[in-house]
């Protein structure tokens, strides 16, 4: 409970800010887009970070008015970036319980004036639907909006091939653990050989994150992986950062 007044607070006193970490197509090396990823900081050289708020704000109903706060800003920020670049934004599996999500979105879309083509939604797949029924419809809304949907953190959590099956993803995120010893390592070779193979039977754009060494972005290039993503290629960095990547790299 006090967390949640704290949050609220921090909101009011606009602590918090977006960090960007770019993600790249792999076979041609473009600066596809950039992660959104949220930051507290509450004195200047102190920070809170999203693993310990985000699920107080699940738990205590603040996990909305904080999403709305990062929709806005990234697709305001992504307005800037040029070509169709996207943004992605994290959003909880919670948040899919109700159906103003896809009217959500949709006002920060016509607010912001970002095209709904260059907005993604990141679900993590380590936390499962509540209502499934609702959460497709909600997902199918987000969908007619143009809004990209993928599966965040694949291969940590519940997401199986029925999930894959049942839910309107356009994507897929390689879970950052399955980066540990690829590819030194033949069996985690395999598994990610075989994930993006699984990937590719449900048409989903694949993306590796994790990525910390360039005999995994190669051997990942090898294995025709899509995206990526990772300290390797590009660190969460704050806006003015980003945007001098950008000028850089075009
Ligand atoms: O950036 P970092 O590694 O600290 O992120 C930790 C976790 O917090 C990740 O799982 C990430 O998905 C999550 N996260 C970061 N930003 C947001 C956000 O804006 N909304 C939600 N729901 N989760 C976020
Ligand atoms: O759960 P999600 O994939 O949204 O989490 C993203 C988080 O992963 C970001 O907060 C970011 O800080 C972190 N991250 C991004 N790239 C790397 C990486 O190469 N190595 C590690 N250990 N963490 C990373
Ligand atoms: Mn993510
Ligand atoms: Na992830």
């Amino acid at each position: 409970r006090d967390m949640a007044r704290r949050i609220e607070r921090a909101l009011k006193n606009d602590e918090f800010r977006l960090h960007y970490q770019p993600r790249y197509q792999l076979s041609g090396g473009q600066l596809a887009g950039a992660e959104a990823l949220i930051r507290w900081q509450t004195a200047p050289d102190q920070w809170i970070t999203p693993d310990r708020f985000i699920p107080l704000a699940e738990e205590n109903g603040l996990i909305a008015t904080i999403s709305d706060w990062v929709l806005k800003r990234a697709c305001e920020d992504a307005l800037a970036w040029g070509g169709d670049r996207y943004v992605s934004v994290n959003i909880s599996p919670i948040e899919f319980r109700t159906t103003d999500l896809v009217q959500r979105v949709a006002n920060v879309l016509k607010e912001s004036g970002l095209p709904a083509t260059r907005l993604e939604l990141e679900i993590t797949e380590n936390v499962t639907f509540e209502h499934p029924q609702q959460a497709l419809e909600v997902m199918q809304g987000l969908r007619s909006l143009g809004v990209r949907l993928t599966v965040d953190d694949f291969g940590t959590g519940y997401a199986a091939l029925g999930y894959l099956k049942t839910f309107p993803f356009n994507g897929l995120k390689i879970d950052r653990s399955w980066m540990k010893d690829f590819p030194e390592s033949q069996q985690a070779q395999s598994v990610v050989a075989g994930i993006i193979a699984l990937a590719r039977a449900f048409a989903l754009t694949i993306t590796a994150e994790g990525i910390e060494t360039e005999a995994q972005l190669n051997q990942l290039k090898i294995l025709s992986c899509e995206e990526g993503q990772g300290y390797f290629l590009g660190r969460p960095m704050p806006l003015a950062a980003f945007s001098t990547l950008l000028e850089r790299t075009t």
